[in-house]
């Protein structure tokens, strides 16, 4: 990151959802005053506004297995060259949600910085479903796989080679729904999984010594994939696809604390945000105060 800038765009996508209301997690992130929290930080904040998406009721799904696919793959070309920019202007990329579809695009255009990408996938879901495997057609259920080459040829083609990423410097973190196609995946390929119950017996601490060990070896960047709803529903309400039994605020926030104290983090999203079905805006100021730890904020 250069003098301290960070470039944060808003993608209003609900497309790969079946709930409406995630195409406002975006306003609600900046209503809870995301700007002014990086600011007081000490961070030059550039906000680049929304991309445009498209209506779902002006339009028809399409296939019912990969539902909207033509028009998420046109947003996330336009975001992968959004993110691409971004970093080659110097500048971290931060991108609000939107539902998670959106880090097919993000990663995309991040990952043409990097010969070796390491992620970091918080989610109560493994997002790792194909048109074969998926159970709803929601795309939103597909990015982390997409980023690995597994999908449909227009989706993973997105921003140029594919894969973008690697199974062995991945890591997801807080899963506890997942499905058999996605267990399967897992099994074969080697992906690193910290389930709710390896977070309950290791503590999130060694938890993220772990997962930082795994994205950092033999990569050259670390992006940040966050999904609000492997937080605990108590904490954020607020999704679409609550699941019981998440991330507590605290351990939410020491890992976030940990990747700020070891500067890794080279581009970072915030995602699935629903402030129609949150209460008073609570899951936007979490992500909100999530990103005030990951950018450095402390106590003393
Ligand atoms: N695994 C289910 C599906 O593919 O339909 C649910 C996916 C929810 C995805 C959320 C955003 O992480
Ligand atoms: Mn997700
Ligand atoms: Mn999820
Ligand atoms: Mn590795």
């Amino acid at each position: 990151m250069r003098n301290n800038e960070i470039a944060m765009v808003g993608v209003p996508m609900d497309l790969g959802a079946d709930r409406r209301g995630v195409d406002m997690g975006p306003s609600a992130i900046r209503y809870a005053s995301v700007k002014e929290k990086l600011a007081g930080l000490g961070y030059r904040v550039k906000d680049l506004g929304n991309l445009v998406v498209p209506t779902p009721e002006s339009m028809d799904a399409g296939e019912n297995k990969l539902k909207y696919m033509r028009e998420i793959t046109a947003v996330s070309r336009e975001l992968a060259e959004t993110t691409d920019q971004v970093v080659q202007s110097g500048c971290f990329p931060l991108i609000l949600g939107g539902d998670h579809s959106i880090a097919i695009g993000s990663i995309a255009g991040v990952a043409r910085h990097h010969k070796r990408m390491g992620v970091i996938w918080f989610d109560a879901h493994g997002d790792l479903n194909t048109s074969k495997t998926s159970p709803s057609g929601n795309i939103h259920g597909m990015p982390l796989a997409i980023s690995l080459g597994w999908g449909h040829p227009d989706l993973v083609n997105i921003g140029g080679v594919s894969p973008k990423l690697r199974p062995e410097d991945v890591v997801i973190i807080g899963a506890r729904q997942l499905d058999e196609g996605e267990r399967t995946l897992i099994r074969e390929q080697g992906i690193h999984v910290f389930t709710m119950h390896d977070i309950d017996r290791m503590g999130m601490g060694p938890v993220m010594e772990e997962a930082l060990q795994i994205v950092t070896d033999g990569t050259d960047g670390v992006h940040l994939s966050l999904d609000l709803d492997s937080l605990d529903p108590v904490d954020a309400p607020g999704v679409g696809t609550p699941v019981a039994g998440g991330i507590t605020y605290r351990e939410s926030h020491l890992a976030m604390e940990i990747l700020a104290e070891t500067g890794v983090l080279t581009s970072a999203e915030f995602v699935e945000v629903n402030p129609i079905l949150d209460h008073g805006n609570r899951t936007a100021k979490a992500a909100v105060a999530l990103i005030g730890s990951v950018f450095g904020e402390k106590v003393l």
